[in-house]
């Protein structure tokens, strides 16, 4: 259970996805429901609780509903790195709490040539996607500020050690210190891209290169 934590943890710390570059199909967005108060907007790098209904275009097919599939829970997803189809990553910027939108999402940016599951080859989907929360991602600027406790706008050793402990904490678990000593060699061997012994604020957030 430790392990699986840790390596929950690690994929959000360090997970961030090269893909090539495709010319640009678009998603369609229709907004369905906004709320009269909107604190904050959702960006890349957030982390989004949504309930969703997926169709297929072509015959209106439902292939998947959050609220009547898996236990009918919400997910919670990474805005903007390629955890979810593209068509969600440019689909769902600029997003309120609360705010349903109807996404058309051409194959391109769905599940493409190979399809997947219920959903056949080249098909175009639509969804109705509600937000329910947004919080500040794992590689946020908020995150970011979170971390560099002493504000000299990049990340020492101990800083990220640090975060690590309270993360666990958080999470109900005694932090491990040989765990958490192996974990930031592991984050700094492959994040601090200059090996300056500091993560910085450019080597610490989202590359967007493939939106
Ligand atoms: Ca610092
Ligand atoms: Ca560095």
């Amino acid at each position: 259970m430790f392990l699986v934590l840790l390596n929950a943890f690690c994929s959000l710390l360090l997970g961030y996805s090269s893909g090539a570059k495709l010319p640009d199909p678009e998603v369609k967005i229709e907004v369905l429901k906004k709320p009269f108060v909107c604190p904050r907007k959702s960006k890349y790098g957030d982390m989004l609780l949504v309930h969703y209904d997926g169709y297929l275009e072509s015959n209106g097919t439902l292939f998947h509903s959050s609220r009547k599939h898996a236990n009918g829970q919400p997910v919670w997803f990474t805005l903007g790195i390629g955890e979810v189809i593209k068509g969600w990553d440019k689909g769902m910027k600029n997003m309120c709490s609360g705010e349903k939108r109807k996404l058309t999402v051409p194959s391109a940016l769905g599940y493409g040539k190979e399809g997947k599951g219920k959903v056949p080859p080249e098909s175009n989907l639509i969804f109705e996607i509600e937000v329910l929360e947004i919080r500040n991602g794992p590689r946020s600027h908020e995150s970011f500020q979170e971390m560099d406790l002493n504000d000299d706008w990049k990340l020492s050793k101990q800083e990220v050690k640090e975060y690590l402990r309270k993360e666990f904490e958080r999470h109900g678990y005694t932090a491990n210190d040989t765990q958490n000593e192996f974990m930031v060699e592991d984050i700094f061997k492959k994040e601090d891209e200059d090996s300056d012994g500091f993560i910085s604020a450019r080597e610490f957030t989202y590359k967007h290169d493939e939106l």
